[in-house]
């Protein structure tokens, strides 16, 4: 066929892996070198790993003739963010023994290990099937983590939302038996059919993304994900999702063929039978007309907006067989975290502990790891990730919560929150150098340090008090949401960023570049001349995002 002649290298590897088999098991076992094969770098992604090498030290290996110092960072697939406190005590020593140590709280609501030789997958891995903890489908062309607002306050209907995150990553979960086969050492079983009529033996053109959001917190960014369902609530009760598609965040810096979108409403399903197929079969649509030539064209958006919005939903109507509900009307008011102590309406507490762009690790200003361990230990609440890199202690009960609180001030955990500015608070960096191979400047190692120098501007423009949502990437791929921020830092080359704002609070509005290739001091004075613009003309409650929006983006 003429079109295969197009299909861009990832395509082939996909079809032709046996079940996204490959050949890791040879080069698991290849003593020689600490890389994968070609082929088995793109397949290990299915099972949740990426390979990488320490950026940092190239030059130096480089010069010595030494291959690169190859190792992998591990996702975990965890629906919802949750962890039993058994499973936290499982993953701190998981991490101890087998990765740097740190453990980053992704902003997709679970865990990742960095600098995992290759020699230590497997043995990691089984230790994670022991805590019934798996990385399956938490990276490649397949739908990845589904999240959901992890929002103590309403937990009652908590429980029942959570519930389809966790269905609904079920549903979506390639049949393949490889990971059991490749990691947990499998026999193949006659019983387990492989057959995929998801993803057939091509899976899909690129990553998908689900999100669950309950209103009024959209906590986890429902306009960023390929579908974005929003809890439609009342009188306590749930009566159904709306439904957005096409939401995604990355674009190459001089392609102008790609850009960031947040996602279109569409429609609502009442009921979860509706819904389960509507999902399902967008992922269809999109696996069966997403681009295949151009990755960097393949996501969902892309589909939707060559389709058309109402050819979209017109395919999809005949695929599910009904016609999609009208959206019901929502709000969201905001999408940050409720730090420190929260009671919801079962009586149960909730601390909620900032975590500075999601590292959990003991440090100079605090030893979280060693309180968090030390909480896990005690036993008396679960944990739950959010989609803004922060790790919540829920369901504290109230004859617990003395001694809970005891250990969070023996680790000065809450003196840590507590003094923590509204900016810090609502700031995410994604993890960039050293391990992403696709950074082009710092985020997670740079933006705790910038903002220290942005604060005092605050305060000097008497806005210390001003949670401005603030994000910085590495790179234009968005991973920190930098494109769906009030203030967004993308990097562009060592040191340099393009300066982004106009996005809104509540995260409905991307933002757009208002200064491009900015240095540090660049960047503090256009901050300088931005929030004295923002104190003197900003209108009754106005936020920052909208305001510059309003002042800079469209000029009034
Ligand atoms: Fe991401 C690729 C880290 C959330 C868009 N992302 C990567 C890789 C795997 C680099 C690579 O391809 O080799 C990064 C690994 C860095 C490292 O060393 O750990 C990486 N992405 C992350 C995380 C860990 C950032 C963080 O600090 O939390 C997030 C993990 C989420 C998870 O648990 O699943 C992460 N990535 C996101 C998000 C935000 C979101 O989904 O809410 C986005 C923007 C939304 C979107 O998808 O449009 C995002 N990541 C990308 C892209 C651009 C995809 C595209 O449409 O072109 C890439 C590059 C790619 O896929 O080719 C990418
Ligand atoms: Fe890497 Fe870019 Fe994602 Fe940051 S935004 S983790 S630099 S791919």
């Amino acid at each position: 066929m003429s079109n295969e002649k197009k299909l861009s290298p990832v395509e082939r590897i996909k079809t032709s892996s046996d079940g996204l088999r490959g050949t890791l098991k040879e080069s698991l076992n290849d003593a020689v070198t600490g890389s994968l094969r070609d082929d088995d770098q793109s397949l290990i992604k299915f099972h949740g790993l990426y390979q990488q090498d320490d950026r940092d030290k190239r030059e130096a290996r480089s010069e010595k003739k030494l291959e690169w110092l190859y190792s992998f960072m591990i996702r975990l697939r965890l629906p919802g963010g949750f962890l039993t406190p058994e499973q936290w005590i499982g993953l701190h020593h998981v991490a101890g023994e087998h990765s740097t140590g740190v453990i980053k709280i992704t902003t997709r609501q679970t865990v990742q290990l960095h600098g995992i030789v290759k020699s230590h997958i497997k043995p990691t891995i089984q230790a994670f099937d022991t805590l019934k903890l798996d990385s399956i489908a938490a990276c490649g062309d397949v739908n990845r983590n589904v999240l959901c607002s992890p929002n103590p306050k309403q937990s009652s209907l908590h429980e029942e939302i959570y519930a389809y995150a966790d269905e609904i990553s079920k549903l979506l979960l390639p049949k393949t038996r490889s990971y059991y086969d490749i990691w947990l050492d499998e026999e193949k079983l006659i019983e387990h059919s492989e057959e995929d009529p998801l993803y057939q033996d091509r899976y899909l053109p690129r990553k998908f993304k689900i999100a669950i959001a309950i209103p009024p917190n959209n906590d986890v960014d429902i306009f960023a994900n390929d579908i974005g369902l929003i809890a439609i609530i009342q009188d306590g009760k749930l009566q159904g999702f709306n439904i957005a598609v096409g939401g995604g965040l990355s674009a190459t810096h001089g392609n102008t063929a790609t850009y960031a979108r947040a996602a279109t409403l569409i429609g609502f399903a009442s009921t979860k039978e509706d819904l389960f197929k509507i999902v399902y079969e967008v992922v269809t649509i999109q696996r069966d007309f997403g681009n295949r030539a151009d990755r960097k064209l393949a996501r969902l958006k892309y589909t939707i907006d060559n389709m058309g919005v109402e050819a979209f939903k017109t395919e999809l109507n005949k695929r599910i067989g009904f016609s999609l509900e009208e959206a019901k009307p929502y709000s969201f008011t905001e999408r940050k975290d409720y730090y420190g102590w929260e009671q919801c309406d079962r009586g149960l507490w909730h601390y909620t502990i900032f975590v500075e762009n999601g590292r959990v690790l003991d440090d100079e200003k605090v030893a979280l790891k060693t309180a968090l361990l030390e909480l896990a230990n005690l036993g008396k609440g679960n944990f739950r990730f959010t989609g803004n890199q922060n790790v919540i202690l829920t369901d504290v009960k109230a004859e617990d919560k003395a001694v809970v609180q005891t250990i969070l001030e023996k680790y000065d955990i809450i003196a840590h929150t507590d003094s923590a500015s509204g900016i810090r608070k609502n700031s995410m960096a994604c993890v960039a150098l050293p391990t992403c191979p696709l950074a082009l400047a710092e985020a997670q190692r740079y933006l705790p340090s910038l903002i220290d120098k942005i604060e005092p501007l605050l305060v000097k423009h008497e806005l210390a008090q001003e949670d401005i949502i603030t994000r910085m990437t590495g790179c234009p791929n968005g991973c920190g949401r930098s494109a769906i921020s009030e203030i967004g830092f993308i990097g562009t080359a060592p040191n340099k960023y393009n300066l982004q704002l106009g996005g809104d609070y509540e995260g409905y509005r991307l933002n757009k570049t208002y200064k491009e290739n900015l240095g540090e001091d660049e960047l503090l004075t256009e901050l300088d001349q931005l929030f004295n613009s923002f104190k003197n003309e900003r209108t009754q409650d106005e936020r920052f995002g909208d305001f510059t929006k309003r002042k800079y983006i469209l000029g009034e």
